[in-house]
């Protein structure tokens, strides 16, 4: 009797879930799916963490149930005073229970993991639990099948109270969920997102071994392990592969600033730009935050002190600015910490202020150390010499633009009668397509709306900005016409506020080249004009893959081959089936019909995270592999984050 008593409030708690996913997963698409499991595997991680688990297993099921497991000390199993219950079922029918960062603060925007497994519970059709400790053998089944006399949905109601099943020598939980098919848009998970996380999850927690199980096709079973020794070390190491390191060995250290757990990795390359990654609890901080303030301000200050006790700066010498110190390098930053605080665009940016002064104690005293330790002199002396000749080249850059600047302002230079603009004067309503190809772009001129699209040939291929300084990229042809059409300025001028266009639009061709060029256009827009990408105007324009067409009928545009096969079905035999192999392909009226007019067209808006991948390809693969890179940038920048965009019908 008493276990009905607590059941029933616990069932308004999960019916609340029922009621609005969003809130609590964010989306009902394939993302909240993701979230599911993340949710669940986030315990494991934490148990891990603590130092009881050293095994984490995701296995997704033909039934397209997923099952995690681990071999840590097994979720409680004891009856919770308060509830009346096993801890087992006040973990999975509790909002909150085992929400393991302090809650409120917890905005879902950026990463929403530690909510609780009674989330995951109430969003699937069954979920079942099994613990294994001292010997014991655990169970418990939760169902979402019945309805309410109103006909409403019971959400995540245990079949029975934990049930002791037998013995065991096996150590651990286990957790199968079945994703809610009528709460869930697709059920579907991408192996491909799984095992990127369960690799960075495997770098941020060193020695935890990770593994995947894709046995949902019968034949097409994937399996993949991720285990790291090196941890941060092993993460800046793979984050350089393909470049070439300063020095071998990656600098890593950790320590503690109260509650706060901080842990660095880095590695200078032979480059010039800074690649810095940050987390915390093993979430990414994209935007940064406090804590990468922190680490920057350290690294600045330990260096410059190094530098002059050494004597490569001499009294009469001005400190080295930070971006000096930072050319070339690639750190991971790894926070542990209670409560965190998200802000920023994508609350992605850490907010929390003691996290600044935290990382720059443990960053200012094990760095020093570090370099003050003998056996790491050549290191040390490596590190110091590449920021002295940053320095250098920044002197003579800034001298040289400024005599630059007064001959021919850059945000003045006239465009060389490439950019088509617009008439309108509406920023917020203006477009700009960066269109590949002179003749393509030809069309889009003849074709677009004048009124609000401007359009901007790409002649040619635009310079791969990978191992160029700002300087080289400001020289180039086709990204000057760019930086000039958008009137933002760029790197630390950039200014969003006098950005002319409120969609910036890149289309090209659906084969290897163009997605080569939106490589390099995206890896440009990331490294310098971040907040583009951020702030969401850039988009990729989606040109239809096929053209088909009865006799006498009107054409229908298909933009995949999910929906030719649709479309066929309705065809008969009389019709004729086109295949585009590039914009130019088409007449100013069909390019205007089937990509350029906002009645109809699709776009996908380019996230921070699909950048952040794209740049991430780009950079470790355009070192030398000059042949194979084209097709593994096609084969590999899906964009699986972006939306798709359909926009309403104007006028
Ligand atoms: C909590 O403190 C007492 C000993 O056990 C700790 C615990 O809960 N460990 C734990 C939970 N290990 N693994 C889990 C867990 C694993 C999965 C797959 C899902 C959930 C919700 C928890």
């Amino acid at each position: 009797m008493e276990y009905s008593v607590s059941n029933i409030k616990v069932m308004e708690g999960l019916d609340a879930v029922r009621m609005r996913p969003g809130m609590y997963i964010g989306s009902t698409g394939q993302r909240g799916l993701h979230h599911l499991l993340w949710e669940i595997v986030d315990n494991s991680i934490d148990e891990a963490a603590n130092g009881y688990a050293d095994e984490i297993s995701v296995t997704l099921n033909r039934d397209k149930s997923v099952t995690v497991c681990d071999n840590g000390r097994g979720i409680p199993v004891g009856i919770h005073e308060k509830m009346g219950v096993s801890g087992v079922e006040v973990v999975f029918t509790q909002l909150h229970a085992g929400g393991k960062f302090g809650n409120d603060s917890y905005g879902y925007s950026g990463g929403l993991h530690g909510v609780g497994a009674s989330v995951v519970n109430a969003l699937s059709r069954w979920t079942k639990v099994e613990v294994f400790c001292e010997n014991r053998a655990y169970k418990i089944e939760f169902s979402s099948e019945e309805t309410n006399e109103n006909g409403h949905i019971i959400s995540g109601k245990p079949l029975s109270p934990l049930t002791e099943v037998g013995r065991t020598r096996k150590q651990g939980t286990i957790v199968t969920f079945l994703p809610d098919d009528r709460v869930f848009e697709t059920l579907d998970m991408s192996y491909d997102i799984i095992a990127k996380r369960l690799r960075e999850l495997a770098y941020l927690n060193r020695g935890v071994k990770l593994v995947l199980d894709d046995n949902r096709d019968w034949g097409k079973n994937r399996h993949a392990e991720f285990r790291f020794e090196g941890g941060l070390s092993d993460f800046v190491s793979y984050l350089n592969e393909d470049k070439t390191p300063l020095y071998s060995a990656p600098i890593h250290f950790s320590g503690k600033s109260g509650d706060i757990a901080v842990e660095v990795a880095i590695q200078h390359n032979d480059g010039f730009s800074d690649n810095i990654f940050s987390y915390v609890n093993n979430i990414p901080t994209t935007e940064g935050g406090t804590h990468e303030t922190g680490f920057k301000a350290a690294l600045t200050k330990v260096m410059n002190d190094y530098s002059r006790k050494i004597g490569a700066l001499k009294d009469k010498d001005p400190q080295l600015a930070g971006e000096d110190f930072r050319e070339g390098i690639t750190a991971v930053l790894s926070l542990k910490m209670k409560t965190i605080q998200f802000e920023g665009q994508t609350k992605t940016k850490l907010g929390n202020t003691e996290a600044r002064p935290a990382v720059e104690t443990v960053v200012q005293q094990q760095l020093f150390a570090y370099l003050e330790d003998l056996k790491n002199a050549e290191t040390a002396n490596l590190m110091v010499d590449k920021a002295l000749k940053a320095a250098k080249v920044r002197a003579a850059a800034r001298k040289a633009k400024e005599t630059a600047r007064e001959k021919n302002k850059l945000e003045n230079a006239p465009l060389v009668g490439k950019l088509a603009s617009c008439t309108g004067r509406d920023y917020s309503r203006n477009e700009l397509f960066i269109v590949e190809g002179d003749s393509a772009g030809g069309s889009a001129k003849q074709g677009r709306d004048r009124r609000f699209q401007a359009i901007l040939p790409l002649r040619g291929k635009p310079l791969n900005v990978e191992k160029k300084r700002l300087e080289q990229v400001l020289q180039n042809e086709e990204f000057r016409s760019i930086i000039t059409a958008l009137g933002t300025g760029i790197g630390e001028d950039f200014n969003i506020n006098t950005l002319k266009y409120d969609k910036i639009i890149i289309l090209s061709d659906a084969d290897q080249d163009g997605a080569h060029i939106r490589a390099i256009l995206l890896t440009f827009f990331y490294r310098y004009m971040k907040k583009l990408i951020v702030e969401g105007h850039v988009y990729m324009g989606m040109p239809p893959l096929y053209k088909l067409q009865k006799p006498n009928g009107e054409p229908v545009y298909c933009y995949d081959d999910a929906a030719l096969k649709q479309a066929l079905r309705g065809m008969g035999k009389n019709y004729t089936l086109q295949r585009y192999k590039g914009l130019g392909e088409m007449n100013p009226e069909q390019l205007w019909e089937t990509t350029m007019n906002p009645a109809g067209r699709r776009l996908v808006r380019v996230t921070i995270e699909d950048a952040a991948e794209v740049e991430h390809l780009v950079t470790v693969l355009m070192g030398d592999k000059v042949q194979s890179r084209k097709e593994y940038i096609f084969d590999h920048a899906n964009f699986l984050h972006g939306q798709t965009v359909y926009d309403k019908i104007r006028e």
